[in-house]
């Protein structure tokens, strides 16, 4: 506080300067700015938040939800929930923030600025696939540091992009003119979801990408607005998507956990910093040579059939669930080298199947090292249990992603993941990870109350 400020703000009242003597009282402390008592009245507060958990959950929402307070010129004309609405000043029911009609929504594309086209990809398309893959790999997410980039190999797109019924239509690209280069990409993919016990016929939205060259120019709302239009004309009229970044206005936010499987090379391309403990960590870290669930096997494609209903009943418990249709829990969660990793656990008497748990690969390109070129990451996807616990289901299946050779085993807050994270080692990293609905209001919710994975 301003000297200036601090002491016109101090100043007795002409009023009170003439009737009462104050030099004696005690300062109002509201109205000391000593920073002493600014010191005094922050430990005062750190202890009221701390004897109140719940408030001080509020008080930190509060505070991260501070950057939805400014304008937000796309956004802000957008059906999302504005955060005003969820701060607890009125109830939320939750269903469809407005109402459309497919025959109102335009048959033309959205105009885009002079010098770029829009473009279909069509990723069965060798040429496409590869200019695809490789926006992706030069201009999609890395980490804060540059270190660590994602790389999407071309199976793994196929697979992401690709589940029965997907639309050509809503994987769309933008090209300059005059060299065809392609800068721009969005897809949308049809989904199902369950929201708070309602069937919604919904959309996801993954993998927006812009050239690097052409940031900050507000092509991503025109890319947006193009998918929206593509997507409503189908007549679906809601989205799910998550993003790092935060915007207008999540329902969720989760965190990471990952639990290292090979503790010297994270340690080596400084995923986890080497500290003292090295040795004593990569002891704790020491994973058992064979899963320990017996019964527990790689599953065999048929079987998906069993697992299907038993998926189904347990994602129906979530708040906010995907809802696989046959066809897709076959694309999505039957084995593929490289790309999904699914098991099962086979009671041994019985022979009936049990319990089923997945995680898919997606490793990282590790920049500008000598002896790493990758880090490879396994990411839980989805699982269900009727018999063997979690925690034995999640430790049998990083010690299949170490046989299969990843390095780090990932996974959000979401579902009951959390529940295993201190008994398994897994640590907290860096990043939240925000849940977004288009044109659906809710509630916010927990992580653990989301059965909905993305790639
Ligand atoms: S999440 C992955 C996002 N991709 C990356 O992080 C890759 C690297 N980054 C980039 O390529 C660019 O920075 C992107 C922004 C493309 C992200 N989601 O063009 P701009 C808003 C939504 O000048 P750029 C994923 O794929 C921003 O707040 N909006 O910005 C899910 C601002 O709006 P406003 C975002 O930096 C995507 C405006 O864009 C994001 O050049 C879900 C600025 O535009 C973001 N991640 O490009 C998309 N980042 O002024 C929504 C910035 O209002 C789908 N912005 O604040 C909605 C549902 C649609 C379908 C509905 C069907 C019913």
């Amino acid at each position: 506080m301003e000297p200036t400020e601090k002491e016109s703000l101090n100043e007795p009242t002409a009023e009170g300067s003439s009737t009462t003597d104050t030099s004696a009282m005690p300062k109002d402390p509201s109205k000391d700015f000593s920073p002493e008592n600014a010191k005094k009245m922050q430990e005062l507060f750190a202890k009221m938040m701390k004897d109140n958990p719940e408030t001080y959950k509020k008080f930190e929402e509060f505070k991260q939800m501070q950057p939805l307070l400014q304008p937000h010129a796309f956004w802000d004309t957008q059906p999302v929930q504005k955060v005003t609405e969820t701060m607890g000043i009125s109830e939320i029911t939750p269903g469809p923030i407005e109402e459309n009609k497919k025959n109102d929504i335009s048959t033309e594309p959205i105009k885009l600025a002079e010098g770029f086209e829009w473009c279909k990809i069509d990723i069965h398309n060798e040429e496409q696939a590869k200019e695809l893959h490789e926006l992706l790999n030069k201009h999609y997410v890395e980490s804060d540091g540059g270190t660590f980039k994602l790389d999407y190999p071309l199976d793994f797109l196929k697979w992401a992009l690709c589940p029965p019924g997907y639309k050509p239509k809503w994987h769309i690209g933008v090209r300059a003119t005059k060299t065809k280069k392609l800068c721009a990409f969005i897809a949308g993919i049809p989904l199902n979801l369950t929201i708070m016990g309602e069937e919604v016929k919904a959309s996801s939205i993954n993998f927006l990408c812009i050239h690097q060259k052409l940031r900050s120019k507000r092509l991503a709302p025109v890319l947006i607005k193009e998918v929206t239009r593509r997507i409503n004309r189908t007549d679906v009229w809601q989205a799910i998507y998550t993003s790092a970044t935060l915007i207008p206005k999540p329902f969720s936010d989760a965190v990471y956990y990952g639990r290292p499987l090979n503790y010297k090379k994270l340690v080596e391309v400084n995923f986890f910093k080497k500290d003292k403990s090295f040795n004593a960590k990569k002891k704790l870290y020491t994973l058992p040579d064979e899963t320990e669930t017996p019964g527990f096997r790689r599953i065999r494609k048929k079987e998906i059939k069993k697992v299907y209903p038993m998926l189904k009943e347990f994602l129906s418990e979530y708040k906010v669930a995907i809802n696989f249709s046959p066809e897709e829990a076959v694309h999505y969660l039957n084995y593929r080298e490289n790309v999904v990793y699914s098991y099962v656990v086979e009671d041994p008497e019985t022979k009936e199947i049990t319990d089923f748990i997945s995680f898919y690969s997606l490793n990282s390109e590790v920049i500008g090292h000598d002896k790493h070129d990758t880090m490879n990451a396994a990411y839980c996807w989805y699982y269900c249990s009727t018999k063997t616990p979690l925690e034995s289901l999640i430790k049998d299946a990083t010690i299949m992603a170490k046989k299969e050779g990843f390095d780090i085993f990932q996974m959000l807050n979401i579902m009951e993941n959390e529940e295993v994270v201190d008994e398994l080692r897994f640590a907290k990293l860096k990043g939240t990870l925000h849940y977004y609905l288009f044109n659906y209001r809710l509630p916010n919710i927990n992580p653990e109350d989301i059965g909905v994975s993305f790639v």
